[in-house]
């Protein structure tokens, strides 16, 4: 039995190493394992800083969820020391998490994804008229004439000709896992290179409000940006315009693109709708309030927690449980001072590398031990099992259908009407990658809500962006800890902090990628992305383009998961990245 090692993972952010031992016709993944290669120690960074200071560090975790970090960061802040924010402010704030969402959500489908099911090199065979006439069937696009294809195509050719595929190259192109016929592909790699030109008006909204993208500015007690309509510095009637325009295109682009080219290639690909899904245990934390934090049922998302794909049953998710939440490091290159076989909840979580791997370069983890630099999160249900949970956007949609969220449910039947799959077929990669898309769809329609009552509370006086009250260290108490969560585009993520005499003591993220990408746990319970590879048949073996679709539906980040170089600076891994 052969044990198939994909290293790097690419098209993914960060570093991420999948093992697959492979049943005796080395055909069938009969368990696999996921390992982060990479470490950074920002957690350790944060120790003995001023609190208000913690977010523009920890946002450096990623700049792919380029925001997340920095909000999670200062709503932890504000949770510790109970620092109400304007209505403004949570306002922009919602404003710009669903920018990252829909700019995140567009990107991760056609540049990370789409090319695990989309052939671009038979995109050359396909009919620009033809082409032409499946988009205008599918979407009312402005763009899709005949001859915007035979440009594109001609784009395409010129690569081709040119030796050089360029972003294009190393594809596993004829790949007879490729289903979709040549006008289908060239229909979707001409709004692959479209997207990369709308991507840089989508980022404009985090420049407006935040000053830049990536990383935008944050501030404890409100956002940095001052509302006054007669003035050429603050955010004034012209900058409120061109959000609106943006959160126009933005949505066009959704409902003419993206929505349109997922259900069309998804239909292509129905084997998908049954394989791939794994755990069967997703959870959410919640986010977009329309109130204030500690308002749970004011969110647009809801937070819970559903078990064995039961949407009857929704569990309360709280954080602040040491005995709900805990992470584990029996598999991982981290030490416990409880020892490795206990788990931390994160107030008292701890961040001490020990790298117990073989020395790199190696042909194989040794997964009977430590294999991962990714810890293990697990959520304990009422009668005391611990439970390894998978959450992101199939996560969060599934807990908009179980409580009946109109739209959702609106949007979820209609994609299973189109496609003929039952409701069971959420629970799959194709799934997952359908939900993204129907998730954007939901969060850029009420971008327009979140705008208006902005507009509206400004027309009627209301400029606030920014409480002073707690801001002085000398009305915080001597210790404080709160948790700072949101649903990131790839799931829930939370900060936890620790304020002591006005420093941080301890800071302790749990980010989507590690749920889902983490080691096997102290039990032997796989992580969301083992969990879902398993079973899986691969056509060519040498070319394995289904780890790619399964490990690709969940939208990997390595560097958020393990918050590079190791310890003593050296290179830890040599990879060749072609
Ligand atoms: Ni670096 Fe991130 C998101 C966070 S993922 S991308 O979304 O948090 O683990
Ligand atoms: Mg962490």
């Amino acid at each position: 039995m052969a044990r198939l090692v994909v290293d790097p993972i690419t098209r993914i952010e960060g570093h991420l190493r999948i093992e697959a031992q492979m049943d005796e016709a080395n055909k069938t993944i009969q368990t696999a394992y996921s390992s982060g290669t990479m470490v950074r120690g920002i957690e350790i960074i944060l120790r003995g800083r001023d609190p208000r200071d913690a977010w523009a560090f920890a946002q450096r975790i990623c700049g792919v969820c380029t925001l997340v970090h920095g909000m999670a960061s200062i709503r932890s802040v504000e949770n510790a020391l109970n620092y109400p924010i304007p209505p403004n402010a949570q306002l922009i704030r919602n404003l710009m998490i669903a920018a990252q969402y829909v700019h995140d959500h567009v990107m991760h489908f056609y540049h990370l994804h789409a090319l695990d099911w989309v052939d671009v090199v038979s995109a050359l065979k396909a009919d620009p008229k033809a082409t032409s006439d499946l988009a205008q069937s599918i979407s009312n696009y402005p763009k899709s004439s005949p001859g915007y294809f035979t440009d594109m195509q001609k784009k395409l050719k010129n690569f081709v000709e040119a030796g050089q595929l360029g972003i294009f190259a190393q594809g596993y192109w004829g790949h007879p896992a490729y289903k979709l016929p040549p006008e289908a592909n060239l229909m979707a790699v001409s709004h692959y290179l479209e997207a990369l030109s709308w991507q840089r008006e989508a980022a404009k909204i985090h420049a407006i409000f935040g000053g830049k993208n990536p990383h935008p500015n944050f501030l404890v007690g409100g956002v940095p940006c001052a509302i006054d309509f007669n003035s050429d510095s603050a955010l004034n009637e012209k900058r409120f315009a061109q959000v609106q325009e943006i959160i126009n295109l933005m949505r066009d682009f959704v409902d003419q693109v993206y929505v349109p080219d997922t259900l069309a290639i998804a239909g292509f690909y129905k084997d998908w709708a049954s394989q791939g899904e794994g755990l069967g245990n997703f959870l959410t934390y919640g986010d977009f309030p329309e109130k204030d934090m500690n308002d749970l049922s004011s969110m647009l998302i809801p937070s819970g927690v559903i078990l064995n794909r039961d949407l009857s049953t929704i569990y309360p998710v709280d954080l602040n449980a040491p005995e709900q939440i805990q992470e584990y490091v029996a598999h991982s290159w981290y030490d416990y001072s409880v020892g490795k076989d206990k788990g931390l909840h994160p107030y008292t979580g701890e961040t001490t590398f020990n790298y117990t791997g073989p020395t790199p370069p190696y042909k194989q983890l040794e997964v009977e031990k430590e294999y991962s630099w990714l810890k293990s999160p697990r959520w304990t249900s009422p009668d005391g099992k611990n439970h390894a949970m998978e959450v992101g956007p199939l996560a969060r949609v599934l807990m908009l259908y179980a409580k009946g969220h109109a739209q959702t449910k609106e949007l979820v039947d209609m994609t299973l009407n189109k496609l003929g799959v039952p409701v069971a077929a959420l629970f799959s990669t194709l799934g997952r990658t359908a939900a993204r898309t129907l998730e954007t769809k939901i969060i850029g329609d009420q971008m327009q809500r979140w705008y208006d009552s902005l507009i509206a509370n400004i027309k009627a006086g209301d400029t606030k962006t920014f409480n002073q009250t707690r801001w002085e260290p000398s009305t915080w108490p001597a210790q404080a800890k709160g948790v700072g969560y949101m649903e990131a585009p790839r799931g829930a993520l939370a900060h936890w902090i620790v304020i002591e005499n006005g420093q941080i003591a301890n800071y302790q993220a749990v980010v989507p990628s590690t749920w889902n990408a983490g080691p096997r746990d102290v039990e032997g319970l796989p992580g969301a992305y083992e969990a879902a590879l398993q079973g899986h048949t691969l056509e060519v073996p040498e070319q394995p383009i289904e780890i790619l679709r399964t490990i690709h539906s969940f939208d990997p980040c390595i560097a958020c998961a393990v918050h590079l170089t190791d310890v003593t600076g050296e290179e830890v891994l040599k990879v060749k990245v072609c």
